[in-house]
C-alpha cells in the first residue's frame, strides 16, 4: 500500500485530493490532528478516527489529539472540572486502544485557546463570519435544540485550532465537514493558510442501520461494554444477507468489519464446526463481504467473529477504565 492509499483508505471524503497527494509525497513529520469533546467513555465513533490516526502514524506522521475541553464546555457538556477529569480518562483509553505513546501528543484545548493572540484572532473571525454560516456549521454538532451564542463561537475556534496547533492536515467524521469547510474558507480571511482535511464515514446505528452510532442515541459499543454486552449487541445487529442496493441503509455488521476489524487485524478467522464447512480465514474485508453476500458465510457466524474481534480491541481500554475507577 503506498502512502496516499494508507492515508486515505476508509475515508468518506478527501479535501482536496491534490493537496493530500502532495502531503503523501513526503508524509514524514507532517502534523495531523483530531479533536474530541471529552466524554465519559470512548465508543466506536471515537475509535474509527483513532484507527485513521494509526494509519497516519504508520505513514510517519506526527499525531496530535486535541482534548477539546473548552469546546465541550461551549457545547454544554458539563462544568470545566467534570470535563477535565473526563479528558484525562479519555487519554488513558486512547493509549490503551493502541495509539503510540511516543508518537502522540495530547493537548488540552484550554492550554492555548485562552491566550491573548488566540482570543484576538477569534474576534477577527467573528467579524469575518456570518451568523448563519457559523450556525449551519454546527448543525450536526450542537447539543440541545436552541442555538446559543457559544455554538457560533465553537466552529470559529475549531478553525483556529488548525492554525494554532500548527497542523498540516485535519481529520474528523463526516459530521465535522461543515466546520472544516468554514475553516478552509475563513482562515485565509484572517491571514492564515487553509489546510487539507479528511473525513471518516459515520457508521450507522447497530440496531437499524440508520442514523449515527454515538453514545447519545441508538445502540453503540463502548469501552465500558463487557464481553457479554458486546455479544448481545452484535447478535441483535441489523445484518441483511445483502447490502441495500439503493444504498439507503447501511450494513452495520459489514461496516464494523471494514472500519474497525480489518484495519487492526492481519486476518479474521470465522470458526465453524467441520460439519458446517470448517473455519474460514479472511485477510481482506472484500473477501468476507463477498462470502456474506453469496451465502457462503452465515450472518450468525460472521457476528460471532465480529463480537470476538471487537472484544479483543476493547479489552485493554476496558481494563484501564477499571483501574482508573479503582474497581
Ligand atoms: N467538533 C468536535 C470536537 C473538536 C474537534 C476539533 I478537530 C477541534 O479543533 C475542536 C473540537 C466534536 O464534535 O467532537
Amino acid at each position: 500500500m503506498d502512502a496516499y492509499e494508507r492515508i486515505t483508505r476508509n475515508t468518506a471524503e478527501v479535501v482536496t485530493e491534490e493537496e493530500v497527494r502532495e502531503l503523501a509525497e513526503d508524509p514524514e513529520g507532517e502534523r495531523v490532528y483530531v479533536g474530541y469533546e471529552p466524554s465519559g467513555v470512548l465508543h466506536l465513533g471515537h475509535l474509527l478516527t483513532a484507527n485513521k490516526l494509526m494509519d497516519l502514524q504508520d505513514a510517519g506522521m506526527e499525531v496530535v489529539v486535541l482534548l477539546a475541553d473548552v469546546h465541550a464546555y461551549l457545547n454544554d457538556k458539563g462544568s470545566f472540572e467534570e470535563i477535565r477529569a473526563t479528558a484525562d480518562q479519555m487519554k488513558e483509553q486512547f493509549l490503551a486502544y493502541g495509539l503510540d505513546e511516543d508518537q502522540t501528543e495530547f493537548v488540552l484545548g484550554s492550554s492555548f485557546q485562552l491566550d491573548e493572540d488566540y482570543e484576538l484572532d477569534l474576534h477577527a473571525m467573528q467579524v469575518e463570519t456570518s451568523l448563519k454560516r457559523a450556525q449551519r456549521a454546527m448543525a450536526e454538532i450542537q447539543s440541545g435544540e436552541t442555538p446559543k451564542v457559544s455554538h457560533v463561537v465553537y466552529p470559529l475556534m475549531q478553525a483556529l485550532d488548525i492554525e494554532y496547533l500548527d497542523l498540516d492536515l485535519a481529520i474528523g467524521g463526516m459530521d465535522q465537514r461543515k466546520v472544516h469547510m468554514l475553516a478552509r474558507e475563513e482562515l485565509p480571511s484572517v491571514g492564515y493558510e487553509k489546510r487539507p482535511v479528511l473525513h471518516t464515514p459515520i457508521i450507522g446505528d447497530l440496531g437499524s442501520g440508520e442514523g449515527k452510532m454515538s453514545s447519545s442515541e441508538g445502540v453503540t459499543i463502548s469501552m465500558e461494554d463487557s464481553t457479554e454486552d458486546l455479544e448481545e449487541k452484535v447478535n441483535q445487529a441489523f445484518c441483511p444477507p445483502t447490502r441495500d442496493p439503493e444504498g439507503e441503509k447501511v450494513h452495520p455488521v459489514l461496516e464494523l468489519f471494514q472500519y474497525h476489524v480489518f484495519p487492526r487485524f492481519e486476518e479474521v478467522v470465522v470458526e465453524r464446526p467441520d460439519e458446517y464447512g470448517g473455519d474460514l480465514v479472511y485477510e481482506a474485508y472484500e473477501a468476507l463481504a463477498a462470502d456474506l453476500e453469496s451465502g457462503e458465510l452465515h450472518p450468525a457466524d460472521a457476528k460471532g467473529a465480529l463480537a470476538s474481534a471487537l472484544d479483543e480491541l476493547i479489552e485493554p481500554g476496558r481494563e484501564r477504565l477499571r483501574e482508573i475507577r479503582g474497581e
